[in-house]
């Protein structure tokens, strides 16, 4: 079995230091956090960004910003940023966050709409043909992220087409999101038995899903992402202190299992980046 691949998803758009006063918004809270999940073994950090104020921002300036804070202090960690934003926010402005220097060697491509929550993810198929000409032309390495169990067949059929990148193709199962698919081990299994061979995936449970489903994608060759932007918590009524700790929760389970964790450069050649 490949090495486990972890990615730390640090921040997000939605959650907000009352509800854990440890989530990052500063640029250097950003970087700080980035650096404790990277120390404790995360070979990628998924970035969402935010204002002072902790406002969800796309801007391309800030991203720039929060990525050069990042690099200073984890100088070959691997940086997925975000296409997906917050809810409502255009697909120009949602882009933004690949206007940096350097291009992102990868970023998020969501495959189609859904509940989330009270309010729609908006993912129609002529946006995601945007985001998939744009990631095309910029050299741009999708992670493709199913909320549901539809959104694969709409992203094979649009790869198949030409629309978005192919083969090979990294896909990140988001299970457990409200209204969307529940993070089952039968719905992570029907999913991982439907990519194309050569594929690589992650699994990410959202919520009180988060071990419960890093486990078995760790018994079963996939990788793992974990962080603030999906889960709060520690254990039960615990609030993890930083990304770090959900991070070294993964890393302790995976070493338990036998599963060695990969080094960001052993990351870059399981997903075939170029760098
Ligand atoms: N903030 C969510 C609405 C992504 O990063 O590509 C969407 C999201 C997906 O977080
Ligand atoms: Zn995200």
């Amino acid at each position: 079995m490949e090495k486990l691949i972890i990615t730390a998803a640090i921040c997000g758009a939605e959650v907000t230091k009352e509800q854990n006063p440890a989530v990052p918004y500063t640029v250097a809270e950003i970087a700080a956090e980035a650096k404790a999940a990277y120390d404790a073994g995360a070979a990628i950090v998924h970035l969402h960004v935010r204002y002072d104020d902790g406002k969800p921002t796309q801007n391309h300036a800030r991203f720039q910003e929060c990525e050069e804070a990042i690099y200073k202090l984890c100088p070959d960690v691997i940086l997925i940023p975000s296409t997906g934003g917050a809810v409502g926010m255009t697909p120009d402005e949602r882009l933004d966050s690949t206007n940096t220097n350097p291009i992102p060697e990868m970023a998020t491509l969501d495959c189609g709409t859904c509940n989330f929550g009270d309010e729609i993810f908006d993912n129609t198929m002529p946006m995601m043909r945007v985001f998939g000409k744009r990631m095309m032309e910029k050299g741009i390495k999708p992670e493709y992220e199913c909320f549901e169990m539809g959104h694969l067949d709409t992203i094979l059929t649009m790869a198949r087409k030409g629309e978005v990148p192919g083969a090979p193709m990294q896909f990140n199962f988001v299970l457990g999101v409200p209204g969307c698919t529940p993070a089952t081990v039968g719905n992570l299994q029907w999913l991982v038995n439907n990519i194309p061979a050569g594929s690589t995936w992650t699994a990410t449970g959202i919520g009180r899903n988060a071990f419960t489903l890093a486990a078995p994608a760790i018994a079963m060759g996939g990788n793992v992402r974990v962080g603030f932007e999906d889960n709060l918590y520690l254990e039960r009524g615990v609030l993890a202190k930083s990304n770090g700790e959900l991070v070294a929760k993964v890393v302790k389970i995976a070493k338990e299992m036998g599963r060695g964790i990969a080094t960001p450069a052993e990351a870059r050649a399981i997903l075939s980046l170029k760098k």
